[in-house]
């Protein structure tokens, strides 16, 4: 599964895969315009695998869906309630609020980082600081977004457990988006289970859209 696209200035790619042999892939990654060029980016991960997993991660992306104006540690309140008769699933929040700010927030095992033009190629600028625990089953005692300075052209990478850890020099911030995630799917994809990269990056206001 490859999908890219704009919301405003704000350039996004999507790339995953089922884990091999299984029917449906039970990571979903989601893409919301919530208005004024601003977007909500989404990373579920159902837990296991197959139907079940999916039928999680398909709660998740119809609750954000109907409340994506809603305040981060809301949406995941929401997302727990809708999941309680789930498998449950890991998911990660990041919200593009204004041109310089990633707002995020995640519960469980999907990584985001945000990632900036260093002297030797991309560096890690931030890391989310994810929650302990499992959305539809037990969340952490507190939900607290973080906000993160962004530059135009730095780039928000969320990636399931079933991308292996990668190097950040791998990356090549000259890429787009869609040529970005479809490198570190072919390259960095777990055979043992679903795979799914979103990146996503603010274009700036008065740059031309590649
Ligand atoms: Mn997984």
């Amino acid at each position: 599964m490859h999908e890219h696209g704009f919301v405003g200035r704000i350039e996004w790619a999507i790339a995953g895969r089922a884990q091999p042999g299984q029917p449906v892939s039970g990571d979903r990654g989601i893409v919301l315009d919530t208005g004024g060029g601003a977007a909500l980016f989404a990373v579920v991960d159902g837990l296991g695998h197959g139907t079940a997993a999916a039928h999680a991660a398909e709660q998740a992306t119809r609750v954000l869906t109907q409340h994506r104006t809603q305040p981060l540690d809301a949406l995941m309140v929401l997302c727990h309630r809708a999941l309680a008769h789930t498998r449950g699933a890991a998911i990660s929040l990041a919200r593009f609020d204004r041109v310089d700010t990633v707002c995020w927030l995640g519960v469980g095992n999907v990584e985001s980082q945000v990632l900036g033009a260093g002297p030797v190629g991309a560096a890690v600028r931030a890391t989310m600081l994810l929650g302990a625990g499992v959305v539809g089953d037990r969340l952490p005692a507190t939900l607290r977004p973080q906000s993160i300075p962004v530059r135009p052209g730095d780039l928000l990478l969320m990636a399931t457990d079933g991308i292996v850890a990668r190097s950040t020099g791998e990356v090549d911030l000259a890429d787009s988006a869609s040529g970005i995630t479809t490198g570190i799917l072919a390259l960095r994809a777990r055979t043992s289970d679903d795979a799914l990269v979103l990146a996503a990056r603010h274009r700036g206001v008065t740059e031309a859209a590649p």
